[in-house]
């Protein structure tokens, strides 16, 4: 499965295509459109979701409620572009009264960006790092969730900080949600608006995201994610481009603004000797062998071992703040505070949701790779048949 996105954060439309999906999955447009709501969400977002109300059409690959093999196309509309038709006019000469946009954000792909593209005017780059781009991503990764979910294979997340505020929800509490699915643990932190799992980590969010905003300033924070259901023996530890654990590091980092990820707790482990580290094996039982512990966070030797999936993504605040840093003029080389764009306090209860979606097409590619077949019978075939392979183990 592989996918691309197009679109410019104020141009007419975000779209995506989709390559690789096997045939006869089910898809709703329920199943593409409220991962799409679910990160419009969030306590912290700016002026801009007020306007969108995302919905994906979809142009080609899905016949009678289900997937044909073929590429599926998919578009989301801006409804913003009808403000921004002069300043992102296609093929009209520019504007004399649109100013160019000539001071960068610190922490943006402004400067580098400009450099790198040969702009004098940030605003095409601003247009295409925006994050408004993920939307188009959650829509393409919503069909691989799907097909997922359809072979018992579920993704979920929660928010566990956001700047200071967090880090406290009860490990048992998560353990039970997680024995369900991980979609139980992710429909329990919707029902936050900060994605939270503990009532006083949310009000101290909350608090911390109201200062922020008032001082002009903004929050990053870390996202827990959590795949269930995952047979032990996908990916490989045989050569680099095939190991797992870096494939899903990858597709986390691609996001905007997360800078880090961990697997399992990894930083923990590096601080601990080996005995207090890795997962003690036990005989198994019904499903068959078993572990007491998930420090490896289910992945050893870069493929899964059959225990829940656990990765952390930390996001860095946006870089867009109101009150604004120290800065440049690029055409006058003078010193200036940086530019000011509307934009978001925090984001990060929408990155979690982002985040669930762009591991999916790396789990299904995975789950390809052992299973093989181009149509969903034939894998669920193959899968049960594995997963009986393992049980008897
Ligand atoms: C976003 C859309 C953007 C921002 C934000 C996320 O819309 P606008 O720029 O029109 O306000 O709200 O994007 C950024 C954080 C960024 O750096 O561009 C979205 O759809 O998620």
């Amino acid at each position: 499965i592989r996918y691309f996105t197009a679109g410019e954060s104020h141009g007419p439309a975000l779209s995506a295509i989709v390559e690789g999906l096997p045939s006869g999955i089910t898809i709703t447009p329920e199943d593409i459109n409220t991962e799409l709501a679910r990160r419009q969400q969030g306590y912290g977002r700016g002026g801009r979701m007020k306007i969108e109300t995302d919905k994906a059409v979809v142009l080609s690959g899905i016949r009678f409620g289900k997937t044909i093999g073929s590429p599926v196309a998919l578009q989301i509309e801006n409804r913003d572009w009808k403000n921004w038709t002069e300043k992102m006019a296609q093929f009209e000469k520019p504007n004399e009264d649109i100013p160019a946009i000539s001071i960068p954000r610190p922490g943006h792909a402004d400067l580098t960006g400009m450099i790198k593209y040969g702009f004098e005017d940030i605003r095409p780059v601003i247009e295409r790092a925006s994050a408004r781009e993920t939307a188009a991503r959650v829509a393409a990764c919503s069909l691989a969730k799907t097909f997922l979910r359809s072979v018992g294979i579920q993704i979920g997340s929660y928010v566990s900080s956001i700047g200071p505020a967090g880090e406290t929800a009860s490990s048992s509490r998560l353990e039970s949600l997680l024995a369900e699915g991980a979609e139980a643990l992710t429909k329990e932190a919707d029902t936050s608006p900060v994605r939270m799992l503990e009532k006083t980590d949310e009000e101290n969010a909350v608090a911390a995201i109201d200062k922020a905003k008032e001082e002009g300033d903004t929050l990053g924070g870390i996202i827990e994610l959590f795949i269930t259901g995952v047979p032990m023996g996908l990916g490989s530890y045989v050569q680099h481009d095939r190991r797992l654990d870096a494939e899903l590091a990858a597709a986390l980092i691609s996001i905007q603004a997360v800078k880090g990820v961990e697997i399992g707790t990894a930083f923990d482990n590096a601080r601990n000797p080996g005995s207090q580290v890795h997962d003690e094996l036990f005989p198994g039982a019904a499903h068959g062998p078993s572990r007491k512990t998930n420090r490896a966070g289910g992945l050893e030797g870069s493929m899964t071992n059959g225990s829940v999936i656990h990765l952390r993504a930390a996001m860095k605040p946006i870089a867009t703040l109101m009150s604004p840093l120290h800065s440049f003029d690029i055409t006058s080389m003078e010193a200036h505070l940086s530019h000011i764009e509307r934009s978001d306090t925090c984001a990060v209860p929408a990155c979690s949701v982002i985040a669930e979606a762009v591991v999916a097409p790396v789990i299904a590619n995975a789950l390809l790779k052992k299973t093989g077949g181009d149509h969903l019978a034939e894998i669920l075939e193959r899968l049960e048949e594995y997963r009986a392979e393992i049980a008897a183990k």
